[in-house]
């Protein structure tokens, strides 16, 4: 089998309710790449990527499309199944850009699926149960709003929630923390993530301020040597974030007894692939971790479901999904929703998405 074409699209997902606010960003909708992997077999693979603006992390929207459009052409000819030649193909012609690679990366795993019958979950080792916990991310957000979310997103039946925090008074986020942390029911679990936000200062008063409220430190600050100098200053564990950006910095935040536990976001660490590795590291050292991405629709969705799937539920914090936000499916039918805080696993081949491609409009760039 080899790949024949392949057609990259640009969506803006339009978001429902109210603009999405985080520490250092407010999103109103959100860029995505697609790519669709056409084989001379007549199986076709997608793959997404989508940071959150320019802002959330170094990974933007232009940059994925920029790095597809230097190697797009080289990957035209090669066997979509042969997922080390088509890295090497990808690694000989761009160093870096694993956010866009991870959709090529997607895309073949997709393929594979169609091409053996199979769900990505079971080539990636079977799926340990066929309905995985999510979480809610409560946007940065005043005290008594994110109390009542907090209160809803409860009964709803999510069994985590998160709380973004940073960007505003320390005392604000000590507040929301306090609050939301009172009405939540036992087994309830909390993270409060300041998106790189926070000065070390910050984080050890507030840690301290709050050393009776259970919750995890997510991401506090920006750079790895800040996130390090708070160990053994902090009373909460630390996860980290976006500072994962490959598999290295999450084999050193191990190794370093930095990470407690980890937000992954499948797209910056590398695709399927990448997720692979750091899942089974996280099984070997006990690292609880969560299976997400920055943003995405169903293809994402999809890649985030399959192998959360496959995660030691002891360990798995649950896939976060921009389903409550996305205004509409690429998929109608077999898309990927969230019901009373869970997500079932897809029951297709491959992903198990069928998008509807007319919704993204032609292809911004082809290769054939
Ligand atoms: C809550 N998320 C998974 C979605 C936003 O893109 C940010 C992210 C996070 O945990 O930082
Ligand atoms: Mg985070």
């Amino acid at each position: 089998m080899k790949i024949a074409q392949i057609n990259i699209y640009q969506y803006d997902t339009p978001i429902k309710g109210k603009p999405y606010r985080m520490s250092n960003t407010v999103m109103h909708h959100f860029d995505s790449t697609i790519v669709e992997i056409i084989t001379d077999k007549q199986i076709t693979g997608y793959g997404e990527t989508c940071p959150v603006g320019p802002v959330y992390q170094p990974q933007h929207a232009m940059g994925a499309r920029a790095a597809l459009k230097e190697m797009g052409p080289h990957l035209i000819g090669q066997n979509p199944l042969a997922f080390r030649n088509v890295y090497r193909a990808m690694d000989h012609c761009l160093n870096g850009h694993n956010y866009a690679k991870a959709a090529v990366d997607m895309a073949l795993w997709d393929i594979c699926g169609k091409f053996y019958g199979a769900r990505v979950c079971d080539l990636l080792g079977g799926a340990v149960r066929e309905t995985i916990p999510s979480y809610y991310s409560i946007g940065v957000c005043p005290v008594d709003e994110a109390v009542d979310i907090a209160k809803e997103k409860q009964k709803e039946g999510y069994p985590r929630l998160q709380l973004k925090v940073g960007g505003r008074s320390l005392e604000e986020d000590i507040a929301v923390i306090r609050k939301v942390s009172e009405i939540l029911e036992p087994g309830i679990r909390l993270a409060a993530d300041a998106n790189r936000s926070w000065t070390t200062r910050d984080a050890v008063l507030l840690s301290s301020a709050c050393r009776k409220t259970a919750f995890v430190m997510e991401q506090p600050c920006n750079t790895y040597e800040e996130n390090m100098s708070l160990k053994g200053r902090v009373c909460h564990p630390i996860y980290l974030d976006e500072n994962t950006e490959n598999l290295g910095i999450v084999l050193k935040a191990v190794s370093d007894h930095l990470a407690d536990g980890f937000g992954f976001k499948v797209t910056r660490l590398g695709g399927i692939s990448a997720m692979l590795t750091v899942r089974e590291v996280c099984r070997e050292m006990k690292k609880p971790m969560t299976c997400d991405d920055a943003w995405g629709g169903d293809i994402v969705a999809a890649a985030c479901v399959h192998l959360g799937a496959t995660v030691e539920p002891g360990l798995f914090e649950g896939a976060w999904l921009a389903a409550p936000y996305n205004a509409k499916n690429y998929d109608p039918e077999n898309g990927i929703n969230i019901v009373n805080g869970h997500i079932e696993v897809p029951k297709g081949p491959g992903l198990g998405i069928l998008p509807d491609t007319t919704m993204w409009g032609k292809p911004v760039m082809a290769f054939n």
